[in-house]
Parts: structure tokens; sequence; C-alpha cells
């Protein structure tokens, strides 16, 4: 049995399978849900935010203004079951031989990208919607894709599209942001959730609108749609659902996104201590030309190249309890990984690219996350104060990746 106090502030929380190993397959076959969390001190108290969200007992019909979204790639079979690579062959053509001839493993893919997107376990579904506010609480529960999401009138535009609508993010992973940030466009890595208000008031019954994403059919590496990579197909990946507008019931009572004063956001204080971590990955020791054999965390050494440690080596991040530290995730790698760190609800510092200044966090990241997207080439700094000893995990969330293997064990030390 598990047993939560569930004493965290409001927030669109999420819970998966996280099988050592099989994480990747479990949640792709559906085993993930949403644990949204309310009311307590940190809840909203001016203004009113669209709902009701669905609860069970509902009668048929009911009209709901809050609506978990969780938004998912899968490939089909013929028969419609799921399809998953099972060879390492799906990623880059490499036959073989396999370990223990090689060092390379026959079925693991160092990324998937399906080829269909899926809201709520169905594939480019229609939602009718009223002339009103509502608000989405967005999840990407894909295992690699790092979605770009707009709304746009034409799903078939030219990329990157103009947006018709944009959605006001007013949470993150951890809660409510500081204030409404207003967006027109949503960039979202796997396992992180924007909770939006999105605005269809005015629009006539009949209005169709869609939910496309111009994030890239590949690993995301940082930059601009169209610019720095290719957006996703426009005829498949790149579209995820529809909006149909439809006359309005009643009123909307909902606050404008602009009005809304969000909980008094309390910032963490100074941090103890500096660890220096690390994302790294490893080819082949033998065999030329062919991607990944494993990727890692880890540490850096003195000279500040990475020290990969795999998820049975001794643990290497030790807080105390009680304590606030920061952590600088050194990614060496040549893409993007949305970083986990289990238990502790932390702040983003700052981000800097090697030879570069910091930057600032982007305004959607100015709440509490639990993950955070560590771009290539670049120090991710994240501040958390570890409140509660015992053993837990840290990882990366793209989960072919935490599967093999990078995902270490960290330790919260008792205070004395
Ligand atoms: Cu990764």
């Amino acid at each position: 049995m598990f047993r939560y106090d569930n004493h965290d502030p409001p927030a669109t929380l999420w819970f998966h399978d996280h099988c050592l190993g099989i994480t990747r397959l479990n949640v792709y076959a559906g085993l993930a849900g949403f644990y949204l969390l309310r009311g307590g001190p940190a809840d909203l108290g001016r203004g009113v935010l669209p709902g009701p969200a669905p609860r069970l007992g509902d009668p048929p019909g009911t009209r709901y203004y809050e609506i978990p979204i969780v938004i998912q790639d899968r490939s089909f079979n013929a028969d419609g079951s799921l399809s998953y690579p099972a060879s390492r062959a799906a990623f880059d053509g490499f036959k073989g031989p396999y370990v223990p001839a090689s060092d390379i493993s026959p079925i693991w893919n160092p990324e998937f990208f399906a080829d269909a997107m899926l809201a709520n376990g169905r594939t480019w579904p229609v939602l009718p919607v009223e002339p009103r506010r509502y608000r989405f609480r967005l999840l990407n529960g894909c295992n690699g894709r790092t979605l770009i999401l707009k709304i746009v009138t034409d799903p078939l535009a030219r990329r990157p599209a103009s947006a018709a609508l944009t959605p006001w993010q007013i949470g993150g992973d951890g809660g409510f942001l500081p204030a409404p940030v207003r967006l027109d466009r949503l960039l979202i890595a796997p396992a992180e959730r924007a909770d939006v208000i999105i605005d269809f008031t005015g629009l006539p019954a009949g209005t169709e609108l869609y939910l496309i994403n111009e994030g890239p059919d590949t690993a995301f590496r940082g930059g601009t749609a169209g610019t720095d990579f290719a957006p996703a197909n426009p005829r498949t990946t790149g579209q995820v659902m529809k909006f149909t507008v439809r006359p309005l019931a009643g009123p909307d009572r909902s606050t404008p996104p602009e009005q809304l004063t969000l909980p008094a956001f309390q910032p963490l204080g100074a941090a103890r201590r500096t660890r220096r971590v690390s994302l790294s990955e490893a080819g082949s020791a033998r065999l030329k030309g062919i991607g990944p054999r494993a990727v890692f965390l880890g540490t850096l050494d003195r000279g500040g190249r990475p020290v990969p440690l795999a998820w049975d080596a001794p643990v290497t991040e030790d807080p105390v309890a009680g304590t606030t530290e920061i952590w600088e995730i050194h990614n060496t790698t040549a893409d993007a990984h949305p970083i986990h760190i289990h238990e502790v609800h932390f702040q983003v510092v700052d981000r800097q690219r090697r030879g570069r200044r910091a930057r600032s966090p982007e305004a959607w990241e100015r709440g509490y996350k639990d993950t955070v997207l560590a771009l290539p080439d670049t120090i991710t700094r994240v501040k958390a104060r570890f409140d509660r000893a015992g053993r837990f995990v840290w990882h990366c969330h793209l989960l072919e990746h935490e599967d093999h293997e990078r995902m270490r064990p960290y330790l919260i030390r008792a205070a004395r």
C-alpha cells in the first residue's frame, strides 16, 4: 500500500508505471494517469477558473469547462493493436550481431517517435466547445516527443503557422505560476504539464479550430520550428485534435485570465551547496556508425568532463533533509532531455550555453517544476529544497533513456 499525504500545493500531477527497464513499454501500453491536487491555502484565492472538471458519478451529458488532456504519440498495427519496435534495427538499421557478440542490445531503441497523435487515448479526436473560457490541463505523455502546440484555423497551414488563439498559461508541473503568461505556442517536453486557459468567447457556432504540433518528428534540440528543425508532418503528427464551436449553454462566470491573481509565489531561499551533474551517452566500443549503446547521468571530473554512472553505481547525490541545493545539469549530448527529479519541486534558476551568459528561465517555467528541459551544450540550473529523508531517483524522462540507463538513485539524508 502507498500512502500520499497530498500536502503539496494544488498542481497538475500525473502518475505512471516506473518498472525498471520496461517503463517505456508499460507507459506506452497505457499505464499512466492524471493526479490533480486541489484546495488548501495555496489554491486560487481570488478569481474564478473555468470549471467543472469531470468527476466520478457525473450524469451523462454533463458539460465540462476544465478538461485534462494527455497528448501521446502511438503507432498502430493493421488490426489496431499498438506497434512498438521489436528490434534495434528500427532506430539505425543495425541488424546485429547483438549482445553478447557485440555491445549493442537487440531490442533497445535509443528513441522512438510514433506516427499518430492521441489525446486522452483517441487518435485525432474532436472536442465540441462553447464560445467561452476553458481550462485545459495539458500533459505531454509521449515516450520521447517534445511538443510545440498551437491553435490554428487551418491544420495544413504552412509551418510555422500563425496562432488563431493564444492560450494563457497559469500553471506548470508543480502548481500555479507567479502570474498568468500569454503564449502563442506551448513548448512541452515529455512529462511536463501546462495548466492553460483558452478563450473561445465570441466565436460563432460552427467555427473549427485545430490544436497542432510544430515540434520535430525527431529528437528535440532546442531552437525554432522551420528555422532550426523541420516541424512534425502537418498531415499526421503535426495535428493533435480539433475543436468545433457549438452554442453557448450558459453564462461564463470565470475570470478573464489577465485579471486573475494567482496565489503568491514563495521562492526558495539561498542554496547551501551546488552539485554538478552530467548527461552523456556512450557509443559502441567496437562498432562504427552505430547510434548510442546506452545513455547516462553522472557527475563531472575536475576538468569538467562527464563521468557516466550506471544505475547500480554508488549514490553520488546525497542532500541533507531540510537543505536547499542547486543542481547544475551539464548536458554534453546533442539533444535536449527533460530531467525529472523525484520527491521535490524545484525552481529553474537559469540556463547557460557554453561560452554564453546565463539566461533566465522561460516565462512559463517560473513556477515550481519537477521536470526541466536540459538543452544541448548547456548548463541548466535548478534549485530544490530536499525536505524528506529517503532514497529516491532522478532521471531523463525520455522513456527510452530512463530505461537504459539515464536514471540514478539519490539519497536524502536524515538531518542530525
Ligand atoms: Cu534523455
